[in-house]
């Protein structure tokens, strides 16, 4: 097939891709149900329509009857326990139900959408999702009154973990920033906050009994400007940096999430990357004469907490603070990036290591983890940690966050432990660019771009069926070294969370990046811009960079965001909004020994601006 064939081609697949409401398997949802039938006919939406609900005081019926308060809509929202059913008829009604017979899998739901009515039913969190799939259809279609394609829609997640994380440690984000975080992770179906609340820069949690965790520990005198290695300069801002969240405020988090079925993995990082802890308190510290303080440039600080039984006894009351305010079933203690150096220079941990038994500083760090674990067990919680918990000898019910690649899930789940798939290498890292162009801003590096994130598969072939039951989920990590600010939180994350989403939900079989990206993204990109989120403005399809050989090119882009334009320039110069704007396939003819570049660039209609794109034709 020769180029202007395969752009023919292109073009026809495009054409289809607008109208995604008829074309699209799932009807725009993100992430992708497991089964969606549909039929003739649509249900109308008006101001008539009454929704029926058997529990009303059930979270996820009170998140829908909110929604629909809060967009406008004026509908009437009736206990199917009071009314007078021969009074109601369930013509043109919503019913969200509880109370129904069906068996349905764990957080699971059906939502059976007819001309004359729409019944949602599902399973504890199940009713939750089902109202998320239902806002879905109910914007996509038609923000306000309209209608819904008539489909009955089966739908259970791949796992029961689906996680996202979020380092507080490095940058601080405020009460209303997190909450915004959970109302994303809420839509997308995610239920795992992992919040890391403390690291070298930064303690964040207020703790009652050692006020100065967060009076020292909570500040910075200042930040390193631009990349710590590799190094830009060797500059630093000179601006005092805090931040710390009260045990009130963590309340209301807690709170929050709960209401949106989402449980929060609090982490508290021991025994590295807790700088900020021994800069408070330096018997913390195995030379506790030496000066500390608070890190001022990303990395790991070779200051570790000291094995003793004074900084055990603190960790234990810190850790009791955390499990009175956390309700759930994990405590996330770190473990990760733990250097040996200040334990190998300590006589005390000389001593301990044998008195132990230990073969060396590996076996120490088992012997940490250990302790703890026995600690937060008797409170009757499950420990988690990054893999570099299995060095020295994993701790008997540690649930284990691979990190590093899938060799340490891997180990893991042979071993009988849980684990939770988190690699960089698999395009988990939210921290990493979004494309190797230059234009994308300072991150701490790697190419992580949204397919990637996409194609990740948590489950290792290499498990045996036993064994792969213990992958419990996924999660992607957003890391701050380099995100100072709530909007560039928004700009990593998005639509990168979108992919997660799918990966932890979605069937392997139902996912295709291209029915992604192309016929359901774009909606959900214009549905954040509209609400004010930022985030990366994908390159218009048909227009990433590349380079095409031959003499006739029939160029055909389609915005990746509803709405947005696409300018475009042919003299080899950067396009911004007073350059052309693409409307229809553009035809090229390229003379002999001739290149046409074709710079591109999106504005979405917030006037959010996607990277400039090249395409370089050449005859
Ligand atoms: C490694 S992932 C870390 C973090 C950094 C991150 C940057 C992990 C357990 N530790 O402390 O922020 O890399 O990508």
């Amino acid at each position: 097939m020769n180029m202007k064939h395969k752009l023919l081609l292109l073009l026809l697949m495009m054409m289809s891709a607008g109208a995604f409401a008829q074309n699209d398997p799932y009807l725009g949802i993100i992430p992708a149900p497991v089964s969606v039938a549909k039929s003739k006919g649509e249900f109308k939406l008006t101001p008539e329509t009454i929704i029926l609900v058997d529990t009303p005081d059930n979270k996820a019926v009170r998140f829908f009857t909110n929604y629909l308060k809060k967009s406008g809509y004026v509908n009437t929202v009736l206990d199917v326990n009071q009314v007078d059913r021969k009074k109601y008829s369930l013509k043109n009604s919503i019913t969200l139900s509880l109370n129904f017979k069906s068996e349905l899998p764990a957080e699971g739901y059906q939502l059976t959408i007819s001309e004359n009515q729409v019944f949602l039913e599902g399973r504890g969190a199940g009713l939750f999702y089902g109202v998320q799939t239902l806002i879905q259809l109910l914007h996509a279609s038609n923000p306000g009154y309209g209608t819904i394609p008539c489909a009955v829609i089966k739908d259970h997640p791949r796992f029961p973990y689906r996680g996202m994380h979020l380092d507080v440690a490095r940058h601080f984000f405020d009460v209303d920033f997190i909450k915004k975080y959970l109302d994303l992770m809420a839509e997308y179906k995610l239920n795992n906050f992992h919040w890391h609340l403390t690291d070298d820069h930064g303690w964040r949690i207020e703790i009652k009994k050692y006020p100065k965790l967060t009076e020292i520990g909570g500040m910075r005198a200042q930040t390193k400007i631009g990349r710590a290695t590799g190094g830009d300069s060797d500059l630093y801002d000179n601006t005092p940096y805090s931040g710390f969240y009260t045990q009130e405020q963590i309340a209301e988090v807690i709170h929050y999430a709960e209401d949106r079925y989402i449980n929060i993995v609090p982490e508290i990082e021991m025994p590295g990357h807790s700088l900020a802890a021994i800069a408070a308190y330096p018997a913390l510290s195995c030379d506790p004469e030496k000066p500390y303080k608070v890190g001022e440039t990303w990395g790991v600080s070779k200051d570790v907490l000291c094995p003793t039984n004074e900084t055990f006894t603190m960790i234990d009351n810190i850790l009791l603070e955390v499990m009175e305010l956390f309700p759930g079933k994990y405590i996330h203690i770190g473990g990760d990036e733990c250097p040996k150096i200040a334990w190998k220079k300590s006589d005390f941990c000389r001593r301990l290591i044998s008195e132990q038994s230990l073969n060396d500083e590996n076996g120490l760090q088992s012997y940490f983890v250990g302790r703890i674990e026995k600690y937060v067990n008797s409170q009757g919680r499950t420990i988690i940690g990054w893999d570099e918990i299995l060095e020295g000898g994993l701790a008997p019910h540690a649930t284990v966050m691979s990190w590093r690649g899938e060799g340490g899930g891997i180990a893991a789940a042979q071993l009988g432990h849980d684990v939770i798939m988190t690699p960089g290498s698999g395009g988990l890292y939210f921290d990493h660019a979004q494309s190797k162009s230059p234009q994308e801003p300072l991150s701490i590096g790697g190419n992580a771009p949204l397919a990637k994130t996409y194609a990740y598969e948590p489950v290792p072939a290499v498990l045996s069926a036993e064994q792969q039951k213990h992958v419990i989920g996924v999660q992607a990590n957003l890391w701050t070294e380099y995100i100072a600010t709530p909007e560039k939180a928004e700009y990593m994350l998005l639509p990168r969370m979108m992919a997660l989403a799918e990966v932890g939900w979605t069937p392997a079989a139902n996912k295709d990046f291209r029915n992604f990206s192309q016929e359901r993204l774009a909606h959900h990109l214009a549905k954040l811009d509209a609400a004010g989120f930022d985030f990366r403005v994908p390159v218009a399809y048909g227009a990433e960079d590349t380079t095409l050989a031959g003499n006739q090119f029939n160029v055909v882009l389609v915005p990746p965001v509803t709405g947005a334009k696409i300018h475009y320039t042919l003299d080899g110069y950067a396009p911004g909004e007073t350059d052309l704007e693409y409307k229809a396939p553009l035809l090229l003819t390229i003379p002999e020994h001739k290149t046409l570049h074709l710079k591109t660039i999106t504005i979405t209609p917030s006037g959010k601006r996607s990277i400039v794109s090249d395409i370089k034709m050449e005859n």
